[in-house]
């Protein structure tokens, strides 16, 4: 391999949960590249799978508890990551949440609550991650988080998350606007379906992982490995003049205008089974 892209560079990713999350996927391409990295976990709960996924890095990880949902958490991880290294060079935001009862039905039906929490959670929370994260990052660093799909077309089920993903690329563009200022860039991926965690308990999450792979360009899925390389491309000196982008790594599913005939009339049986 050529020189690593990441090689003396340190940075924090939020929203590790287990082995099938995306931020693992671009944890272990970071860290491929030679990468010191942060690491921080939602509950004690969740310290428990982030612990031993931790050991299997080369470097040894740092690790922070951080609730996104209470400012306090947040200024102690950022306060706690400042005091141990100093200086970060990238920030990695893979966070999302709405109530579940609330990813079905109707997103016109979407409580009050539900609208604020998932909006908190999935959109304010990355431009507070932006400004604890600002005065800590070096020039020429950068920042990435993930979006869907849902939230530029409308998709069964991903309902108020559609709402909230499309205002996460709006502030997407703000803050590369007011990160700029200081060298520092900022993207999004929107990454196609992948079996996740917070993908689990979604009714139809498999037909529509088959759907996807009939339908999208390449006429497979996506991999968290690949959205990770992807991540890599955007955080390392490879993305130097790409900022407030939302690049689409999602097999080319985005650009299909029509469904693939001959995929959907083989497949009818599985698409349609109960
Ligand atoms: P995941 O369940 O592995 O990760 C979601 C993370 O959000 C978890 O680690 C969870 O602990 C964290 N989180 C939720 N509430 C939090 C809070 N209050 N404080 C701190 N952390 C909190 O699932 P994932 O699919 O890897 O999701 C990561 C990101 O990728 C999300 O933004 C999601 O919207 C996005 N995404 C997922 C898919 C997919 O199909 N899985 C596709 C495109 C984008
Ligand atoms: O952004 C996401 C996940 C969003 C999500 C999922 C859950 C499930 C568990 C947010 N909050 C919760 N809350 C829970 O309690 N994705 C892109 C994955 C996803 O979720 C969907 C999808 C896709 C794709 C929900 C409905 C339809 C499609």
């Amino acid at each position: 391999m050529s020189k690593p892209l990441m090689e003396g560079k340190k940075g924090l990713i939020m929203g590790l949960a287990n082995d099938k999350s995306i931020a693992w996927g671009i944890a272990q391409a970071l860290n491929e590249h030679g990468a010191q990295l942060a690491i921080s976990y939602q509950n004690e709960a969740l310290e428990k799978r982030v612990k031993p996924l931790a050991a299997q890095l080369d470097k040894e990880p740092l690790l922070l508890q951080c609730d996104v949902s209470d400012s306090a958490s947040m200024e102690a991880c950022f306060n706690e990551l400042a005091a141990k290294w100093g200086k970060i060079d990238f920030l990695v935001h893979a966070i999302a949440f709405s109530d579940k009862n609330q990813l079905r039905g109707r997103t016109i039906d979407t409580t009050r609550d539900n609208f604020a929490m998932t909006m908190n959670i999935s959109c304010f929370s990355f431009l507070e991650a932006c400004k604890y994260a600002s005065p800590i990052i070096n020039e020429g660093g950068a920042v990435v988080t993930l979006t869907y799909m849902g939230s530029e077309r409308v998709l069964p089920n991903y309902n108020i998350m559609g709402v909230a993903k499309a205002a996460l690329e709006a502030a997407v563009r703000y803050a590369a606007m007011d990160m700029g200022e200081q060298g520092v860039r900022v993207n999004a991926i929107s990454a196609g379906p992948v079996k996740t965690l917070a993908a689990s308990g979604i009714g139809d999450f498999r037909k529509m992982l088959h759907w996807n792979a009939l339908n999208s360009a390449l006429e497979r899925n996506v991999t968290p490995e690949e959205v990770g390389m992807a991540a890599l491309g955007l955080l390392s000196d490879c993305g130097t003049c790409i900022t407030g982008e939302v690049l689409h790594v999602d097999c080319g599913y985005h650009i299909q205008g029509m469904l693939r005939m001959k995929n959907i009339e083989q497949n009818v049986e599985v698409l349609t089974e109960g």
